[in-house]
């Protein structure tokens, strides 16, 4: 049986893909790992393909666009106990696979964040306001609302064992897959352990596929829709007290519902 099974979604990186897939490969030798390498193609108009095949990775690919339905797809094609996931434009750095493995496979975890924030983030490797503000943000709201304390929500970088995919349904089609995955691993209360990474820019001349604000946005929609108590119940619970604080204020208090009604023509 495979051991080790590294997925990786690509999309037009015919630069880097193959420099990807050789760095799996090396891992695989040098830690005596049965290991395959799967990448998923979503219709590149590069030579990504076959780049990535020359390299020894098996090409897979999906119709449907998006990393999301990469990632459902490449998940059905793993044969590995072990699987990692990491992107295909070298930011991140394959040799640090081992990591991963050894709270996998020797710590009982059952699923391994690779954390930027922990790690190195080289000068021009992640915008400002992804650094600062984005990603911090997604990061707390994460927590608060899966009671996780992970560092980096948004980090492309993780694995965990095969077993998981029988516990969780995976829908989401875009980049909103890395919430959807770990908020319903948080919710199954498996064991999660975090390991710094390391990020480097991208390649120059090849472009990001990720939209700050659209893709930000779907990351917020899937954390609340998935806890509902955030969405319905606690602002509902919220609205309720100050509704009937002003109740109680203008029957029994100095609240004059007049005031109120000229809260209307305010200008
Ligand atoms: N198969 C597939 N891969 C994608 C798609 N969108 C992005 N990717 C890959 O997902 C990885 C992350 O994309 P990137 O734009 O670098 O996002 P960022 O690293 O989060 O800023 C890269 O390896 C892309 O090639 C897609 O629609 N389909
Ligand atoms: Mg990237």
């Amino acid at each position: 049986m495979v051991d080790v099974s590294v997925v990786m979604p690509c999309l037009n990186e015919e630069k880097t893909v193959g420099i990807c897939v050789e760095k799996a490969i090396k891992v695989f030798k040098e830690n005596n790992i049965d290991g395959e390498v799967i990448v998923v193609d979503n219709g590149s108009t590069d030579n990504s393909a076959e780049v990535a095949k020359k390299a020894g990775a098996r090409v897979v690919s999906e119709e449907r666009k998006g990393k999301g339905y990469a990632m459902q797809k490449g998940f059905s094609e793993v044969k590995g106990k072990y699987i990692i996931i990491v992107d295909s434009d070298n930011t991140s750095n394959l040799l640090e696979i081992p990591k991963f493995l050894s709270p996998l496979m020797n710590e009982g975890y059952d699923f391994v964040n690779g954390s930027r924030f922990k790690g190195q983030i080289l000068p021009g490797a992640m915008p400002w306001l992804h650094q600062h503000v984005g990603n911090t943000f997604l990061t707390k709201i994460f927590n608060l609302f899966f009671h996780t304390n992970i560092s980096d929500m948004t980090s492309g970088f993780f694995g965990f064992k095969i077993d998981i995919l029988k516990k969780i349904e995976l829908k989401t089609a875009g980049f909103d897959f890395e919430s959807e995955i770990k908020a319903k691993i948080a919710k199954e209360n498996l064991k999660i352990a975090e390991v710094p990474v390391n990020l480097s820019p991208r390649e120059k001349w090849t472009k990001p596929k990720l939209n700050s604000f659209r893709d930000g946005w779907k990351h917020l929609r899937f954390m609340f829709l998935f806890a509902p108590n955030w969405l319905f119940l606690i602002p509902g619970v919220i609205f309720s007290v100050i509704g009937l604080f002003l109740i109680f204020s203008i029957l029994f208090g100095s609240l004059k519902i007049f005031w109120i009604y000229n809260l209307i023509f305010i200008r």
